[in-house]
């Protein structure tokens, strides 16, 4: 261990003050839990028209959160009444931190040149460097292509410190594992991946979470492990739901039912047996798996490895399966056409109501949302679309209607693209009278029944349902 960092560490004492760059869904529920276990916490919010607003409102001790995060509001108004949380746009108290965590969304542009768009985290990196004081430990917790802790955000804080990285400062990826609905949750109970660049790094960032988990443990590892863990953790719930989606299209086509044959490959169990089979749908969204990906596949890139021993000629296993996930808002079109085809109907000129726009049921995180990609094939093909969504209530460019009457009158296709609780429970009669004759039902997201369905005077189409689509079905006597 570096004996001038680890010097530097006990001049300084056990972390009091902690600084964290960022409030967003990751920074805002780790930050409130800092202050619930050291004396002092900064939230950094650059002042920008977008975001700006969240100083003044977490200051006041208010959630800038939306959706359900429980247990968030209360902690939050608590830490700000005790004056043990500040949010505030003055990066200079950075100076004033013991340690600072870096929590900034590092999405991609465009995928396909696996070019992410890391200017807002290196803003965040270049604050935290220009501020830095000797002993102080920088933790990245942002998702990160494997290699960056390592090099570019060393360098970024070297250039602007003027300090050395192991030496002078400390440096540590630890990344986050939040998920929407359960933010404080997740922090408190999941393992934490802490990874330095050094040995001295990576004990001083267990200083750092140890105090926060109440079931979880600290796993320690090197930076770069800890970015490789996080992307791939990722990369493989993907491709299980890949693997899922791909044999829902065979089921589809077969004409059987892909939840018989989940039921029967999920039956396999005992010792070291596990069938993680997940389940298909409308599209696979958010602001995790639908990046992560391109995120490990870049590290292998940019990671300067010497030579990688692998299939010639075939595609990433990973990025095939990105593929396959963001081919599904497309098959949810061809059941559409599919079933408007049972009834004598084009696609150009009928009316779609779709209901769901948010990526995850009950929650109003639209980002990367399969609904804007299914929506946009539909337009094109000359239908006419109105969404329904009781949690969005805006989107750019996407007129969004809480109201789901005015959604369904008059439609003649119903599309459940996401699984929000009050779909579970519509009723079918009347949705059957204030739709178009013929209405066509294609579930997205296996909310429905299809015998009740059918029995109510709708054309069925439902993913992975073989067994039920009209039109699918190789078996099938037509
Ligand atoms: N989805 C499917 N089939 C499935 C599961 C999900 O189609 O079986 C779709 C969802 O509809 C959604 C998308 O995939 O559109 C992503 O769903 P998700 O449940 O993976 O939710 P995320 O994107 O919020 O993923 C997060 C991740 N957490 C972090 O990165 C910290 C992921 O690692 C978690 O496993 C996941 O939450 C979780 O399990 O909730």
């Amino acid at each position: 261990m570096n004996k001038i960092l680890t010097d530097y560490f006990e001049k300084r004492g056990p972390i009091k003050t902690i600084g964290v760059i960022g409030m967003g869904y990751v920074g805002i529920p780790a930050a409130a839990l800092f202050a619930k276990s050291f004396d002092r916490v900064y939230g950094f919010q650059r002042n920008s028209p977008s975001s700006g607003y969240k100083i003044s409102l977490l200051n006041s001790g208010n959630n800038p959160l939306k959706g359900e995060e429980p247990g968030l509001d209360e902690l939050i108004k608590d830490i700000v009444l005790k004056k043990k949380f500040e949010c505030t746009s003055d990066f200079s108290k950075i100076s004033s931190c013991d340690a600072v965590t870096i929590a900034i969304q590092t999405p991609f542009l465009d995928p396909k040149d696996l070019i992410p768009d890391f200017s807002a985290l290196e803003e965040g990196i270049r604050q935290a460097g220009k501020y830095l004081k000797k002993g102080t430990l920088v933790v990245l917790e942002s998702t990160i292509t494997p290699g960056t802790t390592e090099t570019w955000a060393k360098k970024i804080l070297e250039e602007e410190s003027g300090f050395i990285a192991g030496q002078d400062f400390g440096l540590a990826h630890a990344p986050e594992r939040v998920m929407v609905g359960r933010l404080l949750q997740n922090i408190q109970e999941h393992d934490r991946v802490v990874g330095g660049i050094d040995d001295a790094s990576t004990k001083r960032a267990m200083e750092l979470y140890g105090p926060v988990l109440t079931k979880g443990k600290l796993i320690p590892m090197t930076a770069t492990a800890a970015e490789v863990t996080k992307t791939a953790e990722n990369t493989f719930r993907d491709l299980q739901i890949a693997a899922a989606n791909q044999l829902a299209l065979y089921c589809e086509a077969m004409g059987i039912n892909f939840y018989d044959v989940r039921t029967g490959i999920d039956s396999l169990k005992g010792d070291g047996i596990s069938r993680a089979i997940l389940w298909p749908g409308a599209g696979v969204g958010g602001h995790c798996l639908t990046k992560d990906t391109y995120h490990l596949e870049r590290g292998i890139d940019v990671a300067g490895i010497s030579f990688l021993d692998f299939p010639e000629d075939h595609e990433s296993l990973f990025t095939l399966a990105r593929h396959v996930n963001d081919f599904m808002p497309s098959h949810m079109f061809h059941l559409v056409r599919q079933g408007l085809s049972c009834v004598g109907k084009a696609v150009s000129g009928s009316r779609i109501a779709i209901l769901g726009f948010s990526f995850l049921p009950n929650t109003d995180d639209a980002r990367n949302t399969p609904t804007e990609q299914f929506n946009n094939i539909c337009l094109k093909h000359g239908a006419v679309t109105q969404i329904h969504d009781p949690w969005v209530r805006e989107y750019p460019g996407i007129s969004l209607s809480s109201d789901i009457e005015p959604v369904l009158k008059d439609a003649d296709v119903l599309v459940f693209m996401t699984a929000h609780q009050m779909y579970y429970s519509l009723d079918y009669e009347w949705v059957k009278r204030i739709m178009r004759p013929y209405p066509v039902l294609v579930d997205g997201r296996n909310i429905v029944d299809p015998d009740i369905i059918i029995q109510a005077g709708f054309v069925y189409e439902g993913i992975g349902r073989g067994d039920k689509n009209i039109g699918s079905g190789l078996y099938k006597s037509w």
